[in-house]
């Protein structure tokens, strides 16, 4: 069975909510193994809605790391994740371990290889990439990587426009510098799915009122449904290839400018990096999502 750690910047945009749904059910389905999620963003409600989410998805205490540090431009965070508090109890921001060393230790920990998903800030990456041999692992960061990462999954980058400047790559300060070394340093593949390929896909809509889902799309005030970055790169992942997703793909090699987050891309049909490209009309994706995160 395939393994999967997501990374999310949960506390944000609510198509996170979205994409831990999707990554959720195919666990609770028994299709993968969800093996933690680190969150990349901090606020005080953090890991407490975040669990509390899971649990309501079926999922009791699943490994949670955060970045304590993460609390850079988080002035529009919060707009469900206060609300979910009322709706149950969790661990708290305390409880969770820290967002490289829950890397190290689920990877050290892994007897196969893990899909990395990442759909928020690239700064924990950056470091996890970055960090040496430790009390979890002998193995350097970028060895434990290429040892137990089968490869990454993310959400960044707008791909159809030279110097494209995308959120996840751009906001923070330490995001444009672990996203530059995630495309620098990583020794196994990674598969991008660009901001314009997101944008475009709507989903979320057909969700029933009493939903806890449709509770969090309302909250932040997208009841019609959200832009699908996020679970579009979740399912993407779960698909296991750009193709079988729906998508063609582009390779070559991608980076990213540290100092303003802007994206660039060397095509070569070799290339370590992909981004992926619509090969369909939007419904398609849509629809695929809408399935995936339906109430049963
Ligand atoms: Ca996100």
């Amino acid at each position: 069975m395939r393994e999967f750690i997501l990374g999310t910047d949960w506390g944000e945009d609510c198509d996170d909510a979205i994409a831990v749904r999707v990554l959720a059910r195919a666990h609770v389905n028994g299709d993968i193994k969800l093996l933690g999620i680190a969150v990349n963003a901090c606020i005080e409600s953090s890991v407490e809605s975040l669990d509390i989410f899971l649990q309501n998805e079926g999922i009791e205490n699943l490994p949670i790391g955060l970045d304590r540090s993460a609390t850079e431009g988080l002035g529009n965070a919060g707009k469900y994740q206060n609300d979910l508090l009322l709706q149950g109890k969790g661990r708290h921001n305390e409880d969770a371990e820290d967002g490289v060393r829950l890397y190290r230790r689920l990877l050290a920990g892994a007897k196969g290889k893990v899909d990395i998903v990442e759909i928020g800030f690239l700064q924990i990456v950056g470091d996890l990439l970055s960090s040496e041999g430790d009390d979890i692992s002998p193995l350097s960061g970028l060895e434990l990587v290429k040892e137990k990462v089968a490869g990454f999954w993310v959400m960044a980058g707008r791909w159809d426009e030279e110097k494209g400047t995308e959120y996840n790559f751009c906001h923070t300060a330490r995001g444009r510098e672990g996203a530059s070394i995630l495309c620098k340093t990583c020794p196994v593949p990674i598969t991008f799915l660009g901001f314009e390929i997101g944008e475009r896909v709507i989903t979320g809509k057909q969700l029933p009122k009493d939903d806890m889902l449709k509770r969090v799309l309302c909250l932040y005030g997208t009841p019609e449904g959200r832009c699908s970055w996020d679970p579009l790169t979740a399912e993407l992942a779960l698909s296991g290839s750009a193709l079988a997703a729906g998508y063609g793909e582009v390779r070559g090699y991608a980076s990213v400018d540290p100092s303003d987050g802007t994206n660039s891309f060397v095509k070569d049909p070799n290339g370590p990096h992909a981004y992926v490209v619509a090969a369909h009309e939007t419904d398609y994706y849509a629809d695929q999502i809408e399935h995936l995160i339906d109430v049963r």
